[in-house]
């Protein structure tokens, strides 16, 4: 079996890791932060997600998995850095471009220098010429010293990581045709789903494709519900029904689109081709805007109120998991946290409040039961599963601000104030 190493430990390096150990491969663990490399070679972890615990402190136990935070010489590198935007919108590749540079003196020719992280069209040709930069002995496309330089975009779903890893269909394109080869037959190995070839700017597209389609078709939702909350309308309602279409399937709509992909990956085009995506462009407005719209909506209801408390359901980007990362429903609470309100949030994946709230005065974190009973107006934010399995009668009369559809099949009185 050969030898992986793999740069950035976080939401997919680790889980791509573990999963490889697991398979039989030798991997090398590499990321800067010393407090999360320590923990992983302990067999404990830095993130959650469902099941990694378990998983990464077997592949620890047996020795599959080391961490560290230097790279060590591989047969395959795989690159999970993340992809972030700077203030104008524009791509910032320097983790990308830090991750080349740190592996760039251990590859070896026959080597394939795989980048998983999503990328702007072009990436994994600059990393191609990063790494030739520096090492003038390498080659692309002929030659004895030729190495193998791929995309293989993430495309797994936090929550269910472990499982997509392996079932999802993956896209690779290489920088030439036998960069492809040499990267699908690695996947092979341990993907069940179809390994699908192209070149790499296709590969880097499809990528941003998806992300962004899903970001439209959100976007189309927030904007229904922002119209229906004007026309006196339940967006749930006309959602399903609109649904029963055979050829219809309108997304939910919610706080915002939170979260380092979809907030962010359609910037990546727009910046690429600024006047052609005028859709995918408008889309992440409408979704950035949605967030100030449901602020507007709770300042409205606050207001017959001296001091209100209010209670707010959840602060991660999405149901069930800890991150907190572009969270639509954090930047709510941080921004009510401003005014003069009491706040108990409830978010039953994390433990304290993140230091951005931490300090504030006016802030709890507690249990969901206390909460609403102790809250003038409450707000949902996210729709985790413990909000759904709650006794219907602790929402009962309660002034509710409700961004998930969460109380709407609830069968208890509550005065619905706004469903944005
Ligand atoms: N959201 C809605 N309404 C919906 C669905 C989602 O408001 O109907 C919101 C969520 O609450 C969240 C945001 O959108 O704030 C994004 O959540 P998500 O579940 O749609 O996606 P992510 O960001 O967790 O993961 C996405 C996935 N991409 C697609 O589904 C096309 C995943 O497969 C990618 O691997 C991941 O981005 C990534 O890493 O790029």
């Amino acid at each position: 079996m050969k030898k992986v190493c793999v740069v950035g430990l976080g939401y997919i390096g680790l889980p791509t890791a573990s999963v490889l150990a697991s398979k039989g491969f030798q991997v090398h663990g590499v990321d800067v932060n010393e407090k999360a490399v320590n923990l992983i070679n302990e067999g404990r972890i830095h993130i959650y997600e469902p099941d990694l615990d378990v998983l990464v402190k077997q592949v620890v136990e047996n020795g599959n998995l080391v961490a560290s935070t230097k790279p060590e010489e591989a047969d395959i590198y795989i690159l999970a850095v993340p992809t972030p935007f700077k203030e104008n919108h524009k791509p910032d590749l320097t983790y990308v471009e830090e991750a080349t540079k740190a592996i760039v003196s251990y590859i070896k020719p026959g080597n394939i220098v795989i980048l998983e992280s999503t990328s702007p069209i072009g990436t994994t040709e600059k990393i191609a010429q990063w790494i030739l930069v520096e090492r003038k002995d390498l080659t692309i496309g002929k030659g004895e010293n030729r190495i193998y330089v791929s995309h293989c975009p993430e495309r797994v779903l936090p929550g269910q990581i472990l499982r997509e890893l392996v079932e999802n269909d993956r896209i690779i394109g290489g920088i030439d045709e036998e960069s492809t080869n040499k990267t699908v037959e690695f996947y092979e190995t341990f993907v069940t789903g179809q390994v699908l070839q192209t070149n790499a700017r296709t590969a880097e597209m499809t990528k941003l494709t998806e992300n962004s389609f899903r970001d439209v078709n959100i976007a189309f939702a927030n904007e229904l519900s922002m119209i229906c909350g004007d026309l006196d309308i339940n967006v749930w309602e006309l959602i399903n029904l609109a649904n029963h279409h055979p050829r219809v399937n309108i997304l939910q709509p919610g706080p915002g689109v939170g979260g380092h992909c979809i907030a962010v990956d359609p910037w990546f085009i727009v910046d690429a081709a600024p006047e052609k995506s005028q859709l995918i462009h408008s889309a992440r407005k409408v979704n950035d805007f949605k967030p100030n719209y449901v602020i507007e909506r709770i300042r409205e209801t606050a207001r017959g109120y001296n001091h209100p408390t209010i209670a707010c359901l959840g602060i991660s980007f999405k149901p069930d998991i800890d991150d907190l990362r572009e969270s639509p429903s954090l930047d709510i609470v941080n921004i009510l946290s401003e005014e003069e309100y009491f706040i108990n949030v409830v978010e039953p994946n994390i433990e304290k409040l993140p230091t951005l709230l931490e300090s504030k005065g006016n802030i709890k974190l507690l249990g969901l039961e206390e909460a609403l009973s102790s809250s003038d107006i409450v707000v949902v934010l996210v729709d985790h599963t413990p909000f759904k399995e709650v006794n219907p009668e602790l929402f009962e009369g309660k002034l509710i601000i409700d961004t998930k559809g969460l109380t709407d099949s609830l069968p208890c009185k509550t005065t619905l104030v706004s469903q944005p």
